[in-house]
């Protein structure tokens, strides 16, 4: 079997599958139905200081080759994250990454201090780039001002390694990630979800109640791909590709683009058992093409 372990930024992973915020809650339900061990990391849905909601239902929507979603940040807080969530967690020995999103800078300050404190949390990963809220999240990560105010401020709150997710909703992301970089991130993630709608055109309403949301799945692929290509290209940090990943041939394919780790998002919700065969295949091509390591394989897109 192939070497899959990985150290990104100091977070030592055993293998870089990870599983993408908001697609696997705080892990409670699927450690009934996968086994949490086996996952690189288990990345949480996003924690913000007070519970939240989140958005009106309608709120999620297939589309072809995708979703939509505007779940509007429905968590449980910062608290109760502490109290309850992580203990859960910590019990699997797997790598928790906390997915943290504020409406302002010192709410950012806050989450990355407080929970910087707490041994179970490895990294933090910074959303800047949520499509479906009034305050904070895309309005920070669409702006290399936004950008830089928020990851300057996380930095200094916190030693840990620091993720910066990215929002592909912006015309050059190489300038956002650039930003981010100058300011204190430690890695680059991407992307968050792009934004679109649905209409029923018998009753002419919007699929989701807030019209506007964010798509995920398939469809996003080689945007995904794309931007994480040119983002590998542009800085000297490492990556982790998120975006319709579904199997390990999706996988292959962003590690070939420059991506150091994945994340493995709406396929979740297709197949419960999706990462954990995106690892497994993951092993299976390594072996067949004689590589003996996973980093052997990162960036070597043949032009
Ligand atoms: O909760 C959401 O609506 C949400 C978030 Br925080 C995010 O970062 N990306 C997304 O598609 N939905």
């Amino acid at each position: 079997m192939a070497d899959l372990s990985m150290e990104i930024a100091g977070l030592k992973l055993k293998n870089p599958v990870m599983v993408a915020s908001g697609t696997f809650g705080h892990g409670e339900e699927y450690s009934e139905l996968i086994d949490l061990r086996k996952l690189g990391a288990i990345v949480t849905k996003s924690i913000t200081v007070s519970p939240r909601e989140g958005n009106p239902p309608p709120r999620i929507v297939e589309t072809p080759a995708g979703m939509l979603n505007s779940i509007g940040l429905e968590n449980d807080g910062l608290k109760k994250f502490i109290e309850e969530h992580l203990p859960f967690l910590a019990k699997f020995k797997t790598p928790v990454i906390a997915n943290i999103a504020g409406e302002t800078q010192k709410e950012f300050e806050e989450l990355a201090s407080t929970l910087s404190k707490e041994r179970q949390v490895k990294a933090l990963e910074v959303n800047i780039s949520c499509p479906n809220v009034e305050h904070g999240g895309m309005q920070f990560g669409c702006s290399p001002v936004g950008t830089e105010e928020v990851v300057r401020a996380v930095r200094a709150a916190t030693d840990m390694p620091l993720i910066v997710k990215l929002s592909p909703n912006v015309t050059d992301i190489t300038e956002i990630a650039k930003k981010a970089k100058d300011s204190g991130a430690d890695v680059i993630s991407l992307i968050n979800t792009v934004m679109g709608m649905a209409i029923d055109a018998e009753t002419r309403r919007p699929r989701i109640n807030r019209i506007v949301a964010g798509l995920s799945g398939p469809a996003i692929k080689p945007i995904a791909l794309r931007m994480v290509w040119q983002v590998a290209q542009s800085i000297k940090l490492p990556v982790i590709g998120i975006g319709g990943i579904m199997n390990a041939r999706d996988a292959l394919e962003f590690f070939i683009a420059g991506a150091s780790a994945v994340q493995i998002g709406t396929a979740n919700f297709v197949d419960t058992q999706a990462s954990i065969k995106t690892i497994e295949g993951i092993n299976e091509y390594l072996d067949r093409k004689g590589i003996k390591d996973i980093k052997g394989l990162i960036g070597t897109l043949n032009k």
